[in-house]
């Protein structure tokens, strides 16, 4: 029912948005106008999320046919023509002769921007993240004009959380990376089983490096096929039957060969976490056996190994999910028989967080719904930004009626094909206050209500403003409740507990934003909410089509939080997600 990712595609769409990424930035570093650069990411995010693979499409049909993809006219289209002949662009380089390679980085970290980081060149030298660090630790830049001790602290913060970002990869970057190796392995080297393990395996909504394991009749073959793939940009080490390698994708990746017979064992001991597999290995030593990556051993007896259902039923547990393989209490779960039914992909039967090109979305609302009826879904939600936020070109009242009658209008046309909710994002104003009266919510299927303001109000303002919002009998779902971004934003200060007693007590889902640098309840989180007695609404906040996809991930963090079916509404019939929402 749920299309999987094409994935032989996803690197050669990276690779291109990635150009087109590049431009975007060095053009706002220049700073002239300021929607050539949206345009250039706009198209880039669509490529990035588009199912086709883009070098099939230009060899198809050359540069008419790059310009049939939603936004990318004449001059991106070019672009992306000279990139696929030539492998660079000459605009490119041209721009990326007038700055400083890292000055990039520097312009992106929060709070910085083109200007500043201009100033911070032309005033102090500053040519990348390492010097600006250096600077502010120095207390060089409190004394430039415009910039102040504050300034000084919040750079500080930003190279912080910026560190923290480039040491570990997004987890829908790098999956399909993953699944990719995997494929180009199963069709160039003599392979058998194959599969991701470790972190990405628990569905961590970021990884260090990717662990990857296969069985061969002939580990040495295999191990060379890995290490010669065109992706791998360096080989750190190639034995007999491991292999790591950083790929062009700046990623390392980990292979190992594993004997079938030892296939569960090394499945188990790779996926870890470590202390899941520490508390498994106390338990063996418990019983007079060994457990390693080979098997289960008493003496030299191999008592299991071959699958991790044998593993675990050697402690007389059934097979625990990789999600929930974190020592939060899985095992003595295990043990007791308590252990959840997780929710899975295919309970998924809508997504109520859906953008369109009304407000900051890529495509039409007729794609984003045709998409959802591709995955299967039974209902999709559509949640425009509400007015206050300008530059994601909210909608005003008048223009959310217009969408409404639109939305109506398909649903209408659409004839239970699937059925499309008429919602919004509406913002949560300063004070609590949402910004559309309650006139005008009333007339919408059901409103997410989110923050995207004053992210630094101390806690117990935060706190207040979101239960407030909550406490609305329009508002429905609860949407990014910490409003983090990995790698560029720390979550606002603010009462959880408090925010998922609220929930519970108003009828207000509480969201998992599956968005890729959001994951917002993530898992430990969600689990949280559900034992507060909260229920979760898991939604992909797409802004393309493409982005719908993402919602493999969002279940994925579901299960991370211990989330059963019945604990998501967009797992419920409709009929039942509207009586919620009523
Ligand atoms: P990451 O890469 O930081 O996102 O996290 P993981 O969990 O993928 O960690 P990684 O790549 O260092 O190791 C993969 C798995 O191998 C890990 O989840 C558990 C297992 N493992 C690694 N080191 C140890 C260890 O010292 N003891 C045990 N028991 N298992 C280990
Ligand atoms: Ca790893
Ligand atoms: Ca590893
Ligand atoms: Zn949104």
């Amino acid at each position: 029912m749920i299309r999987s990712v094409d994935v032989p595609n996803a690197v050669r769409n990276a690779e291109v948005a990635q150009v087109l990424y590049d431009i975007a930035d060095l053009l706002e570093m220049k700073g002239e106008d300021r929607f050539r650069p949206i345009a250039y990411r706009r198209a880039a995010r669509e490529i990035e999320a588009m199912p086709e693979d883009i070098e099939r499409l230009w060899r198809q049909g050359g540069v008419p046919r790059l310009r049939q993809i939603q936004g990318v006219g004449e001059a991106i289209a070019e672009k992306i023509d000279q990139y696929l002949r030539e492998g660079t662009v000459k605009a490119l380089e041209e721009l990326q002769k007038e700055f400083p390679r890292g000055l990039v980085d520097v312009m992106k970290l929060r709070g910085i921007g083109p200007k500043r980081s201009a100033i911070l060149w032309k005033s102090l030298g500053i040519t990348d993240v390492k010097d600006l660090k250096k600077a502010a630790e120095n207390r060089q830049i409190r004394r430039l004009k415009g910039f102040g001790e504050k300034t000084e602290q919040r750079i500080l913060e930003a190279i912080r959380l910026h560190e923290e970002g480039q040491s570990r990869t997004l987890l829908s970057v790098a999956w399909p990376i993953a699944e990719e190796i995997l494929a180009y392995l199963r069709k160039n080297a003599p392979i058998d089983k194959a599969s991701i393990a470790g972190s990405a395996r628990r569905m961590r909504e970021t990884v260090g490096d990717l662990d990857l394991l296969v069985t061969s009749a002939e580990p040495p073959a295999a191990i060379r096929a890995f290490t010669s793939m065109p992706s791998v940009k360096e080989v750190i080490l190639a034995g007999d039957t491991k292999a790591t390698v950083i790929l062009a994708a700046r990623i390392q990746a980990d292979v190992r060969v594993l004997e079938p017979g030892s296939w569960g064992a090394g499945l188990v001991y790779f996926t870890g976490n470590k202390d899941h597999n520490i508390h498994l290995r106390t338990m063996a030593q418990e019983r007079g056996w060994k457990l390693d990556e080979y098997g289960i051993f008493d003496g030299k007896k191999k008592i299991a190994g071959e699958t991790e259902e044998d593993v675990y039923g050697a402690f007389n547990l059934p097979w625990i999910p990789p999600e929930i393989r974190e020592e939060n209490g899985e095992i003595e779960a295990a043990q007791a028989g308590t252990l959840p039914r997780l929710v899975e992909l295919k309970d998924i039967r809508g997504d109520f967080h859906v953008h369109t090109n009304r407000s900051d979305g890529v495509d039409p609302l007729e794609a984003m719904v045709d998409a959802a009826v591709a995955r299967g879904y039974e209902y999709v939600g559509i949640s425009d930004h509400s007015p206050a936020v300008v530059v994601a070109n909210g909608l005003d009242p008048q223009a959310l009626r217009m969408h409404r009658a639109a939305i109506r209008a398909l649903n209408r046309e659409l004839r239970g094909k699937i059925t499309v909710l008429a919602g919004t994002e509406c913002d949560i104003l300063d004070a609590g206050a949402l910004d559309y009266p309650d006139e005008v919510l009333k007339e919408l299927d059901y409103a997410v209500a989110s923050v995207h303001s004053k992210f630094t109000l101390p806690e117990d303002e935060q706190t207040e403003r979101v239960i407030k919002a909550m406490k609305n009998p329009y508002v429905n779902i609860y949407a990014h409740p910490t409003t983090r971004l990995i790698g560029s934003r720390d979550p606002i200060e603010i009462d959880l507990e408090a925010v998922m007693e609220a929930a519970a007590a108003t009828g207000t889902a509480l969201e998992v934003n599956a968005y890729p640098n959001r994951m917002d309840l993530h898992g430990g989180y969600a689990r949280m909410a559900k034992e507060k007695g909260c229920v979760l609404a898991v939604d992909t906040d797409s802004h393309s089509r493409g982005h719908l996809e993402n919602m493999r991930f969002g279940v994925g963090t579901a299960r991370r939080g211990w989330l059963e079916a019945k604990d998501v509404v967009n797992a419920w019939p409709l009929d039942r997600v509207r009586a919620f929402f009523r």
